[in-house]
């Protein structure tokens, strides 16, 4: 782990959380399908001297002096992602993908004008109009969601938006296994003239190693995060057409946002560095692999899966079977050494808060190196431990076997 002796010398409370959360880190399975474990390059450029900057504005129109480096740097950023993912723009300085989304809101909408985005509970973010968000509190969202093969309805889609006449359409989600087609979801948008914006946040890795169709020749605005499949810092970025780009730029800054993290920024550029590698390319078949083994493995041992299957790095345990809940079981996963979030399933019986599913993802588990054989005995332990959720002994020797595994690939290590 990174060298926290100055952290300990000043502030020992929080030193001693950090080192506890490095040692959860290493001696826990991530299975929290939007979380990762970065670089330590990553690492370096985000805890830099960077931090001390303001640079409000954009490379060389910025409103204070010094800013010579991090016009670099930001610069660098941009052509990166632009390069990476085909876009014509970038804007890096966006502090989340929330609000990377927000600012192409108040870029092409006003308040109260049509939106098409997913339903939150069949998989959509709550950026994409759930009325408890900006997005459904300032604006008229209706939500598209999926079938019972856990896919998205594309003739449903377009039904809802020939009625609805949304000015944008949003696609993209945080809890989808299945391919999305960009394509269609274009010629939709085409059809009743809207703007398309595609959030890939969760399958920008998989775009990046060209695994997953990109959405660039379809979309106006493509948003990210950078710190799940692409496996950077927390962040944000949002990339667009040319046509869009000052629109963008002046909705980040200075309509939602004041100085830009220069820290993060390095880091989403050095991250963005590593996706365009081979090894990165490698790293994403192995998450795909990955997470359809452990899809076999769990529907091999008795549990389901919404839609029976993943084409990318996530799925969700359908646990209605079993009559046990989301909430109790991603908690007896945390007993045994597992960490996954409770997550609904269509037409779910359960509150959100409750809910029937566990949603999983490979991405975090494959940087650490396992492979199908870890991911099968991975599989082994969630499924022993729904069916044993009362057995305090059984959890035991079930929490050796997950700790078995973190040794065998451990964190922080080779680099
Ligand atoms: N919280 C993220 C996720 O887990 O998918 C979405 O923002």
């Amino acid at each position: 782990m990174m060298n926290i002796e100055h952290i300990k010398r000043v502030d020992p409370e929080v030193a001693e959380q950090i080192e506890a959360e490095f040692k959860r880190q290493s001696e826990t399975i991530e299975l929290i399908a939007s979380e990762n474990i970065t670089s330590m390059a990553v690492m370096e450029a985000n805890g830099s001297v960077l931090t001390n900057k303001y640079a409000e504005g954009k490379p060389h129109k910025r409103f204070y002096n010094g800013c010579s480096h991090v016009d670099v740097i930001e610069e660098l950023c941009q052509k990166r992602a632009c390069e990476l993912f085909g876009m014509d723009h970038a804007n890096v300085q966006p502090h989340s993908g929330a609000q990377a989304n927000m600012a192409v809101f108040m870029y092409a909408l006003n308040p109260g004008d049509n939106v098409l985005g997913m339903d939150l509970s069949n998989g959509g973010h709550l950026s994409h109009g759930s009325p408890v968000n900006f997005s459904g509190l300032y604006f008229n969202v209706k939500s598209y969601g999926i079938n019972d093969e856990g896919e998205i309805d594309y003739e449903n889609v377009r039904q809802m938006a020939l009625e609805h006449k949304p000015k944008l359409i949003i696609c993209g989600a945080s809890n989808y296994a299945r391919i999305i087609d960009f394509k269609k979801f274009r010629e939709i948008a085409d059809e009743v003239g809207a703007l398309l914006l595609a959030d890939i946040a969760h399958i920008a890795g998989l775009v990046a190693a060209g695994l997953h169709p990109s959405p660039a020749p379809y979309a106006d605005f493509v948003t990210t995060t950078t710190h799940k499949s692409l496996r950077g810092p927390r962040g944000g970025i949002i990339m667009c057409k040319q046509e869009h780009a000052l629109g963008i730029d002046k909705a980040v800054f200075p309509g939602m946002q004041g100085g830009p993290l220069e820290h993060v920024i390095a880091a989403k550029a050095v991250a963005l560095l590593e996706a365009s590698k081979p090894e990165f390319k490698e790293y994403a078949k192995q998450i795909i692999k990955n997470a359809q083994t452990l899809a076999d493995e769990l529907v091999a041992n008795g549990l389901d899966i919404v839609g029976g299957k993943t084409e990318n790095h996530l799925m969700t345990l359908d646990l209605r079977k079993t009559g046990k809940t989301g909430k109790d079981m991603a908690n007896v996963l945390e007993e045994v050494g597992i960490t996954a979030n409770k997550n609904t399933v269509p037409n779910d019986p359960q509150s959100p808060f409750v809910t029937s599913g566990i949603r999983l993802g490979t991405p975090a588990v494959t940087t650490r190196g396992f492979k199908e054989e870890d991911i099968r005995e991975v599989a082994r332990i969630i499924a022993e431990a729904i069916k044993n959720s009362d057995d305090a002994e059984k959890l035991k020797e079930l929490r050796e076997r997950s700790l078995a595994l973190c040794k065998k690939h451990p964190i922080y290590i080779s680099d």
